[in-house]
């Protein structure tokens, strides 16, 4: 047979439940496949776990911005980096409330708080605990990215009404050595069991288009799914080249790539929701719809990331209905 090499076993997760002893061969040999090949498997798997055409949608909001000590070199907000942003201290609670009440008004389930921290002080994490059992308040999903957190931190959090944590793996463990010095992958990795130990769900994911190896892209996928329990999100995030940035010229990668990626992702981890994240503003709206059919149902939604543009909310919701695809009301509960 002409791809016999490439005979994955890739068992139905409903007879056999989700994996987490991927080998890196056949991690990569999944990215191998034909292209068409590795769409209907992953397209096999989404029908398996989700309902057809439904998308979680999420608003992101910076609440404190840039005058990052780490050194991440992808990110506008590094200390280190002259991106022209304005640093800005942690947002009043009334601010974050009015963004939380005009994302749920356009749509949104779950409401994303970013902050530009190492690691969040006593004092930031009992304001952001209040920002988050304010915005459970009105009936919203709440999600936090603060950077490192201890066990007692996470359950802080996760007392005050936080369903999610968001903490990216960004890269396999080799290429991360050479985006960010000023913390290991352990610490990554350290944090991550802090958050579930603390009962919150885990959302977790990378960047891609950083000028890592399709190795490297199989590396990051076979860390998340060989985790204890599959993150509940898996945000793929392109990266946003940004002026000032080391990686501000990286080489754009190729679409096709990007979603095979995604593809990988959906068969790696088949109850995730798997965020088509950062980087859609330079999508064409064939390459979304593609990553779509490879197994992509969440977005963020909303006209800005964190420091920077998303596809417009209105532009996002033709496309939405151009692709027949529902935003989801509530959270559809998938196996780990
Ligand atoms: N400081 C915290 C941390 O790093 O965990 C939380 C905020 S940080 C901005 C959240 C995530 O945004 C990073 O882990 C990274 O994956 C993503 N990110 C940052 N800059 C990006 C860029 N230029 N393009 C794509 N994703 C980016
Ligand atoms: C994630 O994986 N992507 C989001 C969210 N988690 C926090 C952030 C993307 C940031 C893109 C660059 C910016 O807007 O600053
Ligand atoms: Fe800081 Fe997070 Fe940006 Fe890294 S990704 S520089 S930790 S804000």
């Amino acid at each position: 047979m002409k791809h016999a090499k490439h005979a994955v076993v890739v068992d139905s997760p409903a007879q056999r439940g989700p994996r987490h002893d991927w080998s890196a061969t056949q991690v990569l040999d999944l990215f191998e496949l034909p292209f068409i090949e590795l769409l209907d498997r992953a397209r096999a798997i989404h029908r398996e776990t989700f309902p057809v055409g439904d998308m979680q949608i999420s608003t992101l909001l910076s609440i404190k911005t840039g005058a990052c000590p780490e050194d991440c070199a992808y990110c506008p907000q590094s200390v280190h980096f002259d991106t022209g942003l304005n640093p800005e201290r942690l947002a009043p609670l009334e601010e974050v409330l009015s963004a939380a009440r005009a994302a749920q008004a356009h749509g949104a389930t779950r409401f994303c708080m970013g902050a530009a921290y190492r690691s969040p002080r006593p004092a930031q994490l009992k304001a952001i605990a209040e920002m988050v059992r304010e915005v459970k308040a009105l009936g919203l999903e709440t999600c936090a990215t603060l950077g490192m957190l201890t066990g007692e931190q996470a359950r802080t959090l996760k007392d005050a009404g936080l369903d999610y944590y968001n903490h990216n793996l960004d890269t396999s463990e080799r290429y991360y050595a050479e985006i960010i010095t000023t913390r290991s992958y352990a610490d990554r990795l350290d944090t991550l069991a802090q958050v579930r130990g603390a009962g919150l769900k885990v959302c977790c994911g990378g960047i891609v288009g950083m000028g890592e190896t399709r190795a490297d892209r199989a590396e990051l996928l076979r860390t998340l799914a060989n985790l204890d329990t599959h993150p509940e999100s898996v945000p793929i995030n392109h990266l946003v080249r940004v002026p000032g940035t080391p990686l501000a010229d990286a080489p754009a990668l190729d679409p096709l790539e990007f979603v095979r990626t995604v593809a990988v992702a959906r068969i790696l981890m088949p109850g995730s929701r798997i965020r088509l994240s950062a980087g859609r503003t330079d999508m064409s709206d064939e390459t979304q719809a593609l990553a779509f059919l490879a197994g992509a149902n969440s977005i963020f939604y909303g006209d800005r990331l964190l420091t920077t543009p998303n596809p417009e909310a209105d532009r996002d919701m033709q496309l939405l209905a151009r692709l027949g695809i529902e935003p989801a009301r509530a959270e559809v509960t998938q196996p780990a």
